[in-house]
């Protein structure tokens, strides 16, 4: 059973919490501070929210002797990245209300609003929640936001898959009504015995924990960094099942051996509904009795899976939910990507994928992106779809209303603005790092596109301006924005600095490594400018840069 040395300070917080209560609603009323007390810091991230402070105003404020700028930042749980038209415009209304107004789309298909000060979450909870919204588990050791394929084109049998995500959220929801009590002050329950969890206890997991689920050929969603990854094995536009991958994840930690990135390991192939659902429930059960809960940094599930095997572990899951996995079905990912623009699904109806830079929608100096797609809300002839890169689908236009929705989309130039970025910034991703976060090392989602403009010089400069390759930044080793495979990945080290890797592939089916470590922007570009030269003359044809990287063992 879990590795039973001294339990980390977490695992008291959890299980003293009364079902994810705390004391949240006695820090609520504290007017003395903009924080919440310690302990409750823990258990509100079960509730879907961070408490962060303004890392930019530090100095400053310490200087005037002030207390940190605290807020918060709340993460929506949309299995499969899905809102309607009325919940887009809820969104708008929402961020412009409460935060700093930008809606943040994560690389995980959902939304994030930053900067609520803390009077601000329960109007705000229950303003999405008038919506049909919720943030419950999108952050803490629990089940997270289920990710699946974006895009309806990808195949016929996407609605089936795209629902998959829905159930999978549901059937690992925690039993607690906590969240109802709290943020809308519903009734406290008369039996708690209602609220009693047999998957999650009252430990809940040793770590968070990532499902995503992927159609082949395109791997959008890096289905193999997730805890579970499920691939859908499609014979003749039918879904026959799915491929079930186990012990993906990205995090490293600079300095410590033990932590590493790992893919996920397929272990088998489910045949039908019941036996997917129960497999995937039982994964976590082993992981909540098997995995670390006395150190967080190997407490994901691919530490338990080395630990004990990938066979153990399937055994071990078969054991519990009495059914056997058949041998895994072959498959193939081709590609990992956005398909911009207009594109019709297998349904008839039409989808825009909006280039959305790092996730940020809001309206700047260069395009007003956000009251664009508010315009496109309004005529309550779309939904709005998220992908795992950061971007935006306006989804399910009929065809009688496309030209309706892409005279706005003309109107406020994010056609140009789509069609006019380069592949390779098309392909980027940054996470969010300052001045949020509060474990970045470095600049990421400020510092990117600045630096994608040098090294699309460089690409030019070699004639590869065309060029599909993936690149993402992170500014700290955890690999919010999958930096690990990516073809080149920078991980932050120190205000600016970067470890630079290659390698990763196109298709996210190989990890990066690292090429440089610590290089400031010069050197970055240095190396780059080399790298590119080289790759230019010597690549084979067709040969991506990753693949380059391993050939001529620059890794
Ligand atoms: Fe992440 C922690 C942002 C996807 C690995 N991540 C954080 C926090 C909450 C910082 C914190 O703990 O206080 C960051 C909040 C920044 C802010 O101000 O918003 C943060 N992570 C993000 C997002 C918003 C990045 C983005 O720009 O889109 C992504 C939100 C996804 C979502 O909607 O749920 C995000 N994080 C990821 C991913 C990518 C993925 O899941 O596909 C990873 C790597 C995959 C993995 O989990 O292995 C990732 N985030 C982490 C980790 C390292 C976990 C570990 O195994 O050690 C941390 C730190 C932690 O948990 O202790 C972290
Ligand atoms: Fe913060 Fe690091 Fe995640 Fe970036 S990778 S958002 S810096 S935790």
């Amino acid at each position: 059973m879990s590795d039973q040395r001294e339990l980390s300070p977490i695992e008291k917080i959890k299980e003293t919490s009364d079902g994810l209560r705390g004391s949240i609603p006695q820090s609520l009323r504290d007017e003395l501070t903009g924080a919440i007390r310690e302990d409750d810091q823990a258990v509100i991230k079960f509730h879907g929210m961070y408490q962060q402070d303004d890392r930019d105003r530090r100095e400053e404020r310490a200087e005037k002797k002030l207390d940190r700028l605290y807020t918060f930042m709340i993460r929506l749980r949309l299995p499969g990245g899905y809102l309607t038209s009325e919940q887009w415009i809820a969104s708008h209304n929402i961020a412009g209300e409460n935060s700093t107004g930008v809606i943040k789309i994560t690389t995980r298909q959902t939304i994030q609003l930053h900067g609520l000060v803390k009077s601000r979450i329960k109007p705000t909870i229950s303003a999405f929640s008038k919506a049909k919204l919720d943030s419950i588990a999108t952050c803490g050791d629990i089940n997270r936001n289920v990710l699946c394929s974006s895009h309806p084109m990808q195949s016929p049998v996407h609605a089936q898959v795209f629902e998959y995500a829905d159930k999978i959220s549901e059937k690992l929801m925690p039993k607690t009504r906590a969240y109802y009590e709290i943020w809308l002050d519903e009734d406290k329950l008369e039996d708690k015995k209602e609220e009693e969890d047999p998957l999650y206890e009252n430990r809940y997991l040793p770590r968070k924990f990532k499902i995503a689920i992927a159609i082949p050929g395109n791997n959008d969603v890096d289905v193999f960094a997730n805890d579970i990854g499920l691939i859908a094995i499609v014979e003749n536009n039918e879904l026959k099942g799915f491929n079930i991958a186990i012990g993906g994840g990205l995090s490293t930690t600079h300095g410590n051996p033990e932590t590493y990135a790992r893919l996920g390991t397929v272990i088998g192939f489910s045949d039908n509904e019941e036996k997917t659902m129960q497999t995937i429930y039982e994964i976590l059960t082993v992981q909540r009795d098997f995995g670390n809960r006395s150190d967080r940094k190997l407490a994901r599930l691919k530490y338990t899976v080395d630990k004990y095997g990938a066979d153990w572990f399937r055994a071990e899951v078969e054991k519990r939910t009495g059914m056997k996995l058949e041998e895994p079905k072959p498959f193939e990912f081709t590609e990992r990507r956005d398909y911009y623009g207009w594109k019709q699904g297998h349904n008839g109806l039409w989808y825009y994928t909006v280039f959305v830079e790092n996730g940020r929608v809001l309206d700047d100096e260069t395009v007003a992106l956000k009251t664009a797609l508010l315009e496109v809300a309004k005529t309550g002839k779309v939904t709005f779809r998220f992908t795992a890169n950061q971007n935006v689908i306006v989804s399910d236009v009929a065809p009688a209303d496309k030209d309706i929705i892409n005279a706005i989309l003309e109107r406020y130039a994010i056609t140009a603005h789509t069609d006019g970025a380069s592949l390779l910034r098309k392909n980027a991703m940054a996470c969010v790092a300052l001045p949020t976060c509060p474990l970045a090392l470095a600049e990421a989602q400020r510092y990117f596109p600045t630096l994608i403009t040098k090294i699309e010089g460089l690409l030019g400069n070699h004639g590869l301006a065309d060029d599909d390759i993936i690149v993402r930044m992170t500014g700290c080793p955890n690999g919010c924005a999958r930096s690990y495979v990516a073809e080149i990945g920078f991980v932050g080290t120190a205000p600016g600095r970067y470890n630079l890797h290659l390698g990763g592939d196109n298709e996210g089916l190989r990890l990066n490594k690292i090429y440089k470590e610590s290089l400031d922007e010069q050197a970055i570009l240095q190396e780059l400018d080399i790298l590119f030269g080289s790759y230019k003359k010597e690549r084979k044809m067709q040969e991506s840069f990753g693949d380059f990287s391993v050939r001529k063992q620059l890794v």
